[in-house]
């Protein structure tokens, strides 16, 4: 089985709901004010957000569909196009080529989003696409955390820096980065510790692994991830927003999207942040990361082929 399958039986419990959800609204044979308001609505509670439920409502009530064609694979087709243009501008597929020089990238979140075992996932791919990989153990919070990383990189057989529980995370993150411009390697992934987006002194923690390693390589970090979980509902736009004010995000992972989770919150986050979609996360294991596609993600969301 493909990744792109995965993905699609993957996004299948939140693609059907939606399916089913617009098929028990449309029980008409044509769109009138009353069922494109359920449409909004339904759209609404699948996470998209107001703005863009809002535009689809819109784009649905000035198309003249053809009553004699199905009403459901009709608005999905609408769908899956407005997914597409909204997302296409948001992959960002370079992120994982082969560096000439030093990638650094920071990855942040709240606790148990998914960071560690995305940058293993990452760094897997990253291997493959031949660059020097380097994981820097900054989460120096959590007990097992470096265990955890170590682990990681035992398995996807890349390097690490690390040093004990309760050192200085910006510390560990400058020695990686010294280390990694020594001795040429082509990326370093920052693994740092869960804090909540409200909590200031763990911000301020994080926002000092920036400026650290800014002094040894000023362009760093090059990249800013932030690991978001897609069963945390609207809560993950009050994430980026807080995030973002301490570090720009330079792109975002959304992760178990293979549970029960509405994927619509990727659109509610397309719409009000444009902020480049690194990835999707599929399952716990070192494969199940998803380079995102919006296509795919259009076509898996909507079940449209
Ligand atoms: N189903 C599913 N589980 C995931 C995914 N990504 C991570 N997990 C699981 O989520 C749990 C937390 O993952 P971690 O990588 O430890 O999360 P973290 O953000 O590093 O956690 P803290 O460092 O404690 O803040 C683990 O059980 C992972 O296996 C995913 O895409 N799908
Ligand atoms: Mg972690």
């Amino acid at each position: 089985m493909g990744i792109f399958d995965k993905f699609k039986i993957g996004f299948q419990k939140s693609a059907s709901a939606l399916t089913s959800g617009l098929k028990e609204i449309i029980i008409k044979k044509e769109i009138d004010d009353k069922n494109l308001d359920k449409i909004e609505e339904f759209l609404i509670q699948s996470d998209v957000g107001l703005e863009a439920a809002s535009e689809i409502k819109e784009i649905i009530s000035n198309k003249k569909i053809d009553p004699n064609k199905d009403l459901t694979s009709e608005i999905n087709y609408i769908l899956k196009e407005y997914i597409i243009s909204l997302m296409k501008p948001l992959e960002n597929n370079s992120f994982f080529e082969k560096k000439e020089k030093l990638n650094s990238t920071l990855v942040s979140g709240v606790n148990g989003v998914g960071k560690t075992t995305t940058i293993g996932k990452i760094g897997k791919i990253l291997k493959s696409n031949g660059n020097k990989v380097m994981f820097a153990a900054s989460d120096t919070f959590r007990a097992a955390a470096i265990e955890q990383l170590e682990n990681w990189a035992n398995k996807i057989n890349v390097s690490i820096t690390k040093s004990s529980q309760g050192a200085d995370p910006a510390s560990v993150a400058y020695k990686a980065v010294e280390k990694a411009i020594n001795n040429n390697f082509h990326q370093v992934l920052i693994d740092t510790a869960g804090r909540l987006q409200n909590k200031k002194n763990l911000m301020e923690e994080y926002k000092k692994i920036a400026n650290v390693i800014k002094k040894i390589d000023n362009e760093a970090p090059h990249n800013v991830i932030l690991v978001l979980d897609a069963t945390s509902g609207q809560n993950i736009i009050n994430q980026v927003e807080e995030f973002n004010k301490i570090i720009p995000i330079t792109g975002v992972v959304m992760t178990k999207l293979d549970g029960t989770a509405k994927g619509g919150i990727l659109l509610a986050l397309a719409k009000k942040y444009k902020l480049p979609i690194i990835a999707l996360g599929l399952g716990e294991k070192e494969d199940d990361l998803q380079l995102f596609d919006a296509e795919k993600f259009a076509e898996a969301f909507t079940q449209v082929n």
